[in-house]
């Protein structure tokens, strides 16, 4: 039987010690590690958020489920992430100033890496001008990727993109945005080359972007 649903629960109770086993195991028995993730991990997220926003969790729990989840996608990386990495060039990619959330922004890496960039994490809480400075200083650059998770850093988003556009980086690099509270019109208004929902299609349209 798909330990699948074990997964799930684990990320979801924050079971960091269970959680590299299970992973392995439902790897050995050949469930899809798109499906461990999907339907495991980020599924398990979405109720955990949920149970906050209810109050039935607080923080603690949160960060203990997102522990959990990190150490698993680990052992899931090797098999979600190529071998080609580097042949379409750079990716800059952080989450925006005044958001800590980075386990999103990591997949979102994780998938473009394994679609043959190379990619240049710069974590979180991530000023724009550090953007700007990354993009200057390595000219192999064609995309800077900026996430955001809350909707009171939306606007640390806009800036991010009106930095880049200001330093005339558009010349250069396509900008790509994304994260929960984003949609493709706000993505439209801030003036962002693309926006996609999740990991894979941000993948698939940094390539795009850059054919
Ligand atoms: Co926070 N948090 N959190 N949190 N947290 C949310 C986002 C929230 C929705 C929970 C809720 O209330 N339901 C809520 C935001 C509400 C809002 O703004 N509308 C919230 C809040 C309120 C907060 C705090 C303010 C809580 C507090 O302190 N009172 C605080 C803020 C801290 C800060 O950033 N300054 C806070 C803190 C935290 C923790 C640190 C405890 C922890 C983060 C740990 C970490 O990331 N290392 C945490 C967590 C774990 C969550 C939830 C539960 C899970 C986030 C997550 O990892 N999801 C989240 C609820 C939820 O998401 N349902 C919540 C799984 C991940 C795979 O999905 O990040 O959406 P996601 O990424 C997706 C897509 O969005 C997309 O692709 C990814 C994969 O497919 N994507 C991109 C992301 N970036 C992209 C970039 C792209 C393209 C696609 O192109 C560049």
């Amino acid at each position: 039987m798909s330990k699948i649903p074990e997964i799930a629960a684990a990320v979801e109770n924050g079971k960091v010690k269970l959680i590299e086993g299970l992973v392995q195991e439902a790897l050995d028995a050949k469930d899809d590690p798109n499906d461990i993730l999907n339907d495991g991990m980020i599924a398990a997220m979405g109720v955990v958020g949920a149970k906050f926003q209810a109050n039935e969790i607080f923080v603690p729990e949160m960060l203990v489920a997102a522990k959990t989840m990190k150490k698993g996608v680990e052992i899931l990386r090797p098999h979600l992430a190529g071998d080609s990495v580097g042949k379409h060039g750079q990716v800059v990619i952080g989450t925006v100033s005044g958001d800590l959330h980075d386990i999103g922004k990591n997949l979102v890496a994780l998938m473009i890496e394994s679609a043959g960039f190379e990619v240049i994490d710069l974590g979180v809480d991530v000023p724009a001008e550090k953007f700007v400075e990354t993009i200057k200083a390595n000219a192999g650059v064609k995309i800077a990727a900026c996430s955001a998770l809350l909707t009171t850093t939306m606007d640390s988003l806009k800036n991010t993109v009106k930095a880049l556009i200001d330093a005339g980086l558009k010349n250069q690099v396509k900008i790509m945005v994304g994260g929960a509270p984003i949609t493709q019109e706000f993505a439209d208004e801030i003036g962002a080359d693309a926006y996609t929902p999740d990991a894979g299609s941000a993948a698939v349209k940094a390539v795009a972007l850059v054919s």
